[in-house]
């Protein structure tokens, strides 16, 4: 009796390649956008040589090509999948207590879309990459010869049709699928997170592919949006990609910020101060997020006055976030803060850097300041405080919080303190430098620059090997740990959302019974066996290397 409840072993393939699990689901993107980031990061120290000397190492044709790849490969293939693909799908039914999403087969789908979108970018290493920029805007991108431009556009759909699926999936799971009793009000923050990205994903991927479809039509088809000398106009292209794009750096921080308003109670043993403020600022995000796109635009010939509602908007959007970063703040206070190496990358590594990139972000804000900042380093200083002191931090603050639940393991905690500072200084090293040489006016998208400018420079790219190595650090303690891990809990941290009341990894049905909820998660710890972390310092496994 006892061996037939056993789960059958099952193939390789029928446990991987046609599982519709969203756990197994998520796993895979995770993996996939993992081996991106490792790829994306590759042409990111390839960037950043190129630029160790004035003059340039690589050719502006081979520098333009890997900055452009470097851009769409960190956007399109590691950090939405990560964020939405793999904490996503793997987070949102255990957290409202669902047995899996609304439609597993399409989430299914989902994934091998994403893979074959990663795939026609890898074929354009072969058959020659992209060099429009991530932006790709006309008219160059309409007169590049070759297939780059081409296979940019087709992994973009395919990207576009995976996030679309997904979205619906979220939307459906999130509203229809939750347990008895998890009334809205009762959602974990980093559901409401979702359901407020899915929204965004449904409403602003069809603007790129407007964009992306009209491009290839200008390309290759005689057509001429785009084309001024015949009437046509390259603003719409602009118009059209910052509809999405704008929201979609939204899809890009509003999981992470989820993320984060999970980890921080659970180290600072409070419940999260100001819920409600949290899960509606994120609604509020995702709705203004639909009204600034054009401050991407205020020098690329829009009328001036046209550009001073976007600069209110964008001003006005800064206060939502602003809501949030004051509601983790309160929630430290007088917490008894644990710093497990989740919560470094959550608190001073998270909350440290994106304060910073929120600001310059205001500062761009400013049309007068913009005219001056546009198209410098000073917009790549605040593109990377954001996505890398923002989106990559909490992704691996997400990574070491949830692996003991994933594999019911724990990697090794020394290892992990060293990735955290690596990864914190190497970003303060590569990107806070970006600013100055904004600031004095080196341009971004340049192979080669004016000899002022190398010191700084040379800093940042010293700041981007240091990343490079936190990386690798990250991944091969990973990695290990996952096969060789000290086995750990079911609940490592005490942690209050319903994943944890399960076992690590957890079964594939979930729930055994479905889980009747009674109040939020984030719960004051009265037990007081619970006051502390129990796991904040397990034995660190013996060292990898
Ligand atoms: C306080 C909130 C923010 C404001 C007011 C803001 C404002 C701006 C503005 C005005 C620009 C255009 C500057 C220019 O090109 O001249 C810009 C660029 C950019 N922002 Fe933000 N931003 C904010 C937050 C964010 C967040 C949270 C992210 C992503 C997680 C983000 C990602 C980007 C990216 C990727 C670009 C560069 C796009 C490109 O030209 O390649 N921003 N931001
Ligand atoms: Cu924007």
């Amino acid at each position: 009796m006892e061996a037939a409840l056993q789960p059958p072993r099952r193939s390789f393939v029928r446990e991987w390649i046609f599982t519709v699990d969203h756990k197994k689901i998520g796993i895979m993107y995770g993996v996939t956008a993992l081996f991106f980031f490792l790829l994306g990061g590759l042409f990111a120290l390839l960037v950043r040589t190129d630029l160790l000397s004035p003059s340039g190492i690589f050719t502006a044709q081979n520098y333009n090509e890997f900055f452009t790849m470097h851009a769409t490969i960190m956007i399109f293939a590691v950090i939405i999948p990560l964020l939405t693909g793999a904490f996503g799908n793997y987070l949102v039914p255990l957290h409202i207590g669902a047995r899996d999403m609304a439609f597993p087969r399409m989430n299914a789908l989902s994934y091998w879309l994403y893979l074959a979108s990663g795939f026609v970018l890898l074929l354009s290493m072969v058959f020659g990459m992209p060099d429009a920029g991530w932006t790709s805007y006309p008219p160059y991108s309409v007169q590049a010869q070759g297939p780059g431009i081409d296979l940019w556009v087709t992994a973009l759909h395919i990207a576009g049709l995976s996030s679309i699926l997904g979205s619906i999936n979220f939307i459906v799971t999130i509203h229809k699928m939750r347990a008895p009793g998890m009334t809205y009000n009762r959602m974990s923050l980093f559901t409401w997170s979702m359901l407020v990205t899915a929204y965004m994903q449904l409403f602003g991927t069809p603007a790129l592919a407007g964009a992306i479809t009209t491009l290839i039509s200008d390309r290759h088809f005689g057509t001429v949006f785009f084309n001024s000398s015949a009437g046509g106009d390259p603003m719409l292209y602009q118009h059209l990609f910052w509809f999405y794009s704008h929201p979609a750096v939204y899809i890009m921080i509003l999981p992470a910020f989820g993320i984060v308003s999970e980890i921080l109670p659970v180290f600072a043993r409070k419940p999260i101060f100001g819920y409600h403020a949290i899960a509606y600022s994120s609604i509020a995000i995702g709705f203004l997020g639909f009204f600034v796109w054009a401050h991407h635009m205020f020098v690329a010939g829009m009328a001036m006055a046209t550009g001073i509602p976007f600069m209110i908007s964008s001003m006005i959007i800064a206060v939502p976030t602003s809501v949030k970063i004051f509601n983790w703040l309160a929630t430290l206070w007088r917490g008894s803060v644990e710093y497990t190496v989740p919560m470094m990358f959550a608190s001073l590594g998270f909350i440290g850097s994106f304060i910073i990139g929120g600001f310059s972000g205001v500062i761009v804000a400013a049309v007068p300041l913009d005219m001056q900042l546009h198209d410098t380093y000073f917009i790549v200083a605040h593109i990377h405080y954001v996505l890398f002191g923002g989106s990559v931090m909490v992704i691996m603050a997400g990574l070491h919080f949830w692996f003991p639940k994933v594999t019911g393991r724990m990697y090794n905690t020394k290892l992990g303190y060293l990735s955290f500072w690596l990864y914190f200084i190497g970003t303060q090293v590569a990107f806070f430098p970006m600013h100055f040489l904004g600031l004095a006016g080196m341009p971004r998208r340049i192979a080669s620059y004016a000899p002022v400018f190398q010191f700084w420079n040379d800093v940042s790219s010293i700041g981007a090997y240091i990343l490079g190595l936190g990386t690798l650090v990250i991944v091969s303690n990973l990695l290990y740990s996952a096969k060789r891990g000290k086995k750990v809990a079911a609940n490592p941290w005490g942690a209050q959302t319903l994943e944890w009341t399960i076992s690590s990894p957890p079964p594939e049905h979930n729930f055994d019974d479905l889980p009747v909820v009674t109040s939020n998660p984030y719960q004051p710890y009265t037990d007081p066996n619970l006051r502390k972390v129990p796991n904040a310092n397990p034995n660190p496994t013996p060292s990898p290397v």
